[in-house]
């Protein structure tokens, strides 16, 4: 049973909370071991209402993942596919993902994976145009964003990811393209020849039209959990490797966590402490920082650890509203609709988030219904916006770096810094 009472175990990080004042390890700890739920969401409501008001963002984008195909073998990843052996090749420019028809459910499994339950997906890989028709189909119906991402494919070059970014650049010339986890910026570091440095290969993303970063590939920054959950991926000093040198080039980044698999809560306390430093250093500086942190719930539906129960409701909740405490210096904190579920989502507007990201559309990384469920996930702006309301709170439509949109059926434009009164808000972009 959950107490709703006051517990006195809380009252030294309320009062820090209250001041203003930065939390550490062990009150990080002591919110998730405590039960009243019901004072941690009022704390975490009181920071998000201090930077944000009654605003709840959203946006009006389209995910697409370019290929399923990665040399990783991540246990609780049910998205990966090894590259087909012999002669066969990936399935191109269909996938499972945003085929401008409906995904291909019910096909025949022709590619065998030790750890991932899933037959009926098979290896695919999109090509440049397919991708750039699908942004282009998004653009047209209004979409401000489009979110690339995709596995750590072996075969494709360099110039794949550049010509993709133009080409899409050429048919969406406003559209943003937020793309490439910084696990693949360092995989595309490793396939170039001559090796290109971070800095060199982020340079030529942004030449070619890329406008940020999402946060993936972060997991958890420890690594006992690095060891026993993803081995052989690159870890937390790759990633900030990457995340910083986007911020000395100016381009903004977000910042995720996947939780509720193999990690303990000190273990996400210490991840967000590990974000919180990278942040006061981006800050202070350099030209751009970490826009917005995105709690990710582990789906293990599929998955090598398809056997854990994943997070409840409740542990999602909390740790939603722990990380708005902990995180006091990123400007936003995400509830990535497709993981929490919609409904949760609107729940945790009065729990510390201000953003739900947004239609989304097609989404291949995780799949409800034993890891081969639809791939067409997607929210329509109507019901984003009652989600919104219903909760108590004002949707702003806003576009990747947090500028308002307005909108006129597909037509749109960008209406400057959405909370430009709010100097508490650290790290909003600059306008330009
Ligand atoms: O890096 C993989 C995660 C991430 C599973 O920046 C899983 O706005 C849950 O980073 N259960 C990619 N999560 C997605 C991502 C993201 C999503 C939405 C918004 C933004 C943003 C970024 O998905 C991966 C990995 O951490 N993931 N498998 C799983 N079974």
């Amino acid at each position: 049973m959950i107490a709703t009472s006051r517990n006195s175990a809380l009252e030294p990080v309320a009062a820090k909370v209250e001041a203003g004042k930065r939390l550490s390890q062990d009150d990080g700890v002591a919110l998730y071991q405590s039960r009243d739920i019901h004072e941690l969401g009022r704390l975490a409501n009181l920071v998000r209402e201090r930077l944000h008001g009654d605003a709840a963002y959203y946006n009006v984008n389209r995910h697409i993942n370019y290929s399923n195909v990665c040399v990783l073998r991540c246990k609780f990843c049910s998205f990966y596919r090894p590259y087909p052996t012999g002669d066969r090749r990936p399935t191109e420019g269909q996938g499972v993902n945003g085929g401008l028809s409906l995904p291909l459910a019910g096909e025949a499994p022709t590619v065998d994976s030790p750890t991932v339950d899933s037959p009926t997906v098979d290896s695919y890989e999109l090509s440049v145009e397919t991708i750039a028709e699908r942004a282009k189909q998004a653009y047209d119906g209004g979409a401000t964003e489009v979110h690339i991402v995709g596995g750590l494919h072996p075969k494709l070059p360099f110039s794949y990811y550049t010509d993709m970014c133009r080409a899409i650049r050429e048919l969406c010339p406003r559209m943003h393209i937020k793309a490439f986890t910084a696990i693949e910026i360092i995989h595309f570091t490793r396939i170039t020849r001559p090796r290109l440095p971070i800095r060199e290969v982020l340079v030529q993303l942004r030449d070619a039209g890329l406008g940020s970063l999402p946060g993936g590939g972060a997991e958890i920054f420890d690594d006992r959990v690095h060891d026993e959950a993803y081995q052989n991926k690159v870890g937390e000093q790759g990633w900030f490797d990457v995340h910083r040198t986007a911020h000395e080039l100016g381009i903004f980044t977000n910042a995720t966590m996947l939780y509720g698999h193999v990690e303990r809560p000190e273990e996400r306390i210490g991840h967000m402490i590990k974000l919180r430093e990278h942040q006061d250093e981006s800050l202070r500086a350099r030209a751009a920082a970490f826009n917005c942190f995105i709690p990710l719930s582990f789906v293990p539906d599929g998955s090598a650890l398809a056997d854990r129960p994943g997070p409840t409701g409740l542990d999602d909740l909390k740790t939603l509203a722990i990380s708005r405490l902990m995180l006091d210096n990123v400007p936003h904190i995400k509830a990535f609709w497709i993981m929490q579920s919609a409904k949760l989502a609107q729940v945790s507007l009065n729990w510390g988030v201000d953003d739900v990201d947004g239609t989304v559309v097609y989404y291949d990384i995780t799949k409800r219904e034993g890891g081969s469920g639809n791939t067409h996930q997607e929210l329509s702006v109507d019901m984003i916006r009652r989600l919104i309301v219903e909760a108590g709170r004002r949707p702003i439509e806003r576009d990747t770096l947090y500028r308002r949109v307005e909108r006129q059926g597909a037509s749109w434009r960008v209406e400057g810094r959405c909370d430009p009164e709010n100097p508490e808000n650290p790290a909003s972009p600059r306008d330009s």
